[in-house]
């Protein structure tokens, strides 16, 4: 009969779509077992990435390197000192040769707060909430003067002309000057002033390392993805040649409740490593 061998056809066809369609449904099935079954990948760890750290250039102090660090900072018999405060290059005594770090950045952004965290005093360098004030250079000695650490006046508003002066002959000329950490704010981002603050050093070719400040505002993915910009941007013409493959996060954790201590170990270690001290504190043989 026409009519059944119509239908046998018909039937074979759809039969036959009928089996590619099975087999869709069972491939894709498979696959979705097969991923089921698959543990799920944690994301790639970004290399060099840790929790306070972001190296591309630099390795990671050992957890001993780390102790001589806090052990250096925190000596009670050296404690640290004020060692002078000053307005003027010209008039800064320039005595004494031992290494100086400078810490630079936006008003507020926490420099002396840092400063005090990393010398393990409570109010060494002044600090205050109102933007603006620290308006001159103070030099703090620690562990009995073999290192000099040097709170500038805040970049920004106001105070730019005045800073970009005095502070960068500072910068440019002072010979034991190993290593200037700049200050970036990890809970408002980078701002238009640290843009130029980076570029007026990148030109002078100052030599210098990146700290995110406030990290115990934000989050720790947020923290990641600061450290990943913040390569990128010195990577950038705006960071120059002269930043280290190194980027390191703080948080000074001041007065408030919840406000922790972070990444200070770290900050002391890139401190001495500047300071050519790596082997302080190990025992001779
Ligand atoms: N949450 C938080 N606040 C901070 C931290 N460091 C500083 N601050 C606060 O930020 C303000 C400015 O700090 P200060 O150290 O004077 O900044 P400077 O102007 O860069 O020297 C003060 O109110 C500090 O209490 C930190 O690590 N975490
Ligand atoms: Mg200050």
């Amino acid at each position: 009969m026409r009519g059944g061998a119509e239908r046998e056809v018909r039937e074979g066809w759809k039969e036959e779509e009928l089996d590619v369609e099975l087999a869709r449904v069972e491939a894709r099935e498979a696959e979705a077992e097969a991923e089921a079954e698959e543990p799920e990948e944690p994301e790639a760890p970004l290399p060099g990435l840790s929790k306070y750290a972001y190296r591309w250039d630099t390795s990671p102090p050992t957890r001993a390197q780390l102790a001589r660090a806090d052990k250096f900072f925190t000596q009670s018999t050296l404690p640290a000192e004020h060692a002078w405060t000053q307005g003027r290059f010209r008039e800064i005594e320039l005595a004494g040769n031992a290494p100086e770090v400078a810490f630079l950045g936006r008003s507020n952004v926490g420099k002396s707060s840092l400063l005090n965290a990393v010398m393990n005093a409570r109010a060494l360098a002044y600090t205050s909430s109102k933007p603006g004030r620290t308006r001159a250079m103070s030099a703090f000695k620690v562990g009995g003067g073999r290192v000099v650490m040097l709170d500038m006046p805040g970049y920004g508003k106001g105070s730019r002309e005045e800073w970009g002066v005095q502070i960068m002959k500072y910068l440019t000329r002072r010979k034991q000057l190993c290593r200037t950490f700049v200050l970036l704010d990890a809970d408002h981002g980078v701002k238009p002033a640290d843009i130029m603050l980076l570029e007026a050093i990148s030109q002078a070719d100052i030599s210098y390392q990146v700290v995110l400040s406030k990290i115990d505002r934000v989050k720790e993915k947020d923290i990641k993805e600061a450290f990943e910009g913040v390569k990128g941007l010195l990577e950038s013409e705006v960071g120059g040649r002269r930043a280290l493959g190194e980027i390191l996060a703080v948080s000074a954790a001041p007065k408030r409740k919840g406000e922790r201590k972070q990444g200070i170990s770290e900050l002391r270690w890139a401190i001495m490593v500047a300071a050519g001290l790596e082997r302080w504190g190990v025992h001779k043989k």
